[in-house]
């Protein structure tokens, strides 16, 4: 049976591969393939490419295994354990050459539902930079060998956090209204435009919250770990767990302002 250490090495190992061939792709030129529920969600050949060798190694290596992609049809696991990938997060600044992407993998067992899944490994990775956030359940969460911590306690200058905008123009003003509440209690608000890189940077404490609307499992699976490993908080409406309704991760003392602002 493998440990949490185990199926995070396995998947830090194919998010090298992964992210390696995907700055590769960037540097020989990019297209859009297609345009998916919106002008903004978009997909290359290089999301395609990306997560089908992801699939792939894992096919290989872990027979059996569930997947749930962002790009291919869903397979249900005959192992109990199921790998929630994006192969490519932050598409858009990925097809313009914004060095602010990542490969996000995540290993979950029992149901592959963000509502009911049992986190057990977490990698994020951006190629550019060659940062690799990483968590194994009860490991803690690192980038390199620095172990990483959220930041507890925002100062009184308010807290920087950070938010997305979803693909359908018809939720901006829901978005936009959520933003002018925080307002009150933000330092400063950040748009990256990678989910997995905005909870990897709350797990890191280079933000102190983010909160979005509209996301996908694979957008957050990897990022929630490393939050909660490095001692933080995720969560979504009152009461839920992270998912498309609305998907918050800060430090625990942040928590209830924050949801209260953006949850409604
Ligand atoms: C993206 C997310 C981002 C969100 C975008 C999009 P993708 O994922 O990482 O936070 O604002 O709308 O969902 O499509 O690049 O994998």
């Amino acid at each position: 049976m493998a440990t949490a250490r185990d199926l995070e090495a396995l998947a830090i190992d194919i998010a090298r591969e992964a992210g390696a061939l995907a700055r590769r792709r960037r540097d020989e030129g990019v297209s859009i393939a297609a345009t998916k529920s919106a002008v903004a969600d978009i997909v290359t050949e290089a999301d395609r490419e990306v997560e089908a060798m992801i699939r792939a190694r894992i096919a290989a290596e872990r027979p059996g295994d569930g997947f749930l992609g962002e790009e291919s049809e869903a397979q249900r696991a005959t192992t109990d354990t199921t790998w929630v990938v994006d192969p490519i997060d932050g598409t858009v600044n990925y097809a313009y050459g914004i060095p602010s992407y990542a490969v996000s993998i995540a290993v979950v067992t029992g149901e592959p539902d963000p509502q009911e899944w049992v986190a057990q490994a977490g990698v994020v990775f951006n190629p550019v930079s060659g940062e690799l956030f990483r968590a194994a359940r009860g490991e803690g969460a690192f980038l390199g060998d620095h172990r990483l911590a959220v930041n507890t306690a925002p100062t009184a200058a308010g807290a920087l956090l950070a938010t997305g905008f979803g693909y359908d123009p018809a939720t901006h003003a829901g978005d936009i209204a959520r933003v002018a509440r925080v307002m009150p209690i933000a330092r400063d608000i950040r748009r990256i435009g990678s989910a997995a890189l905005d909870l990897a940077f709350v797990a890191a404490g280079r933000l102190d919250g983010y909160f979005e609307r509209g996301l996908h499992p694979w957008d957050h699976a990897a990022g929630a770990l490393l939050v909660t490993e490095a001692g933080g908080r995720v969560g979504g409406r009152p009461g839920g767990r992270p998912g498309r309704e609305m998907t918050i991760a800060c430090g625990t003392g942040l928590f209830e302002e924050l949801q209260a602002r953006v949850a409604m």
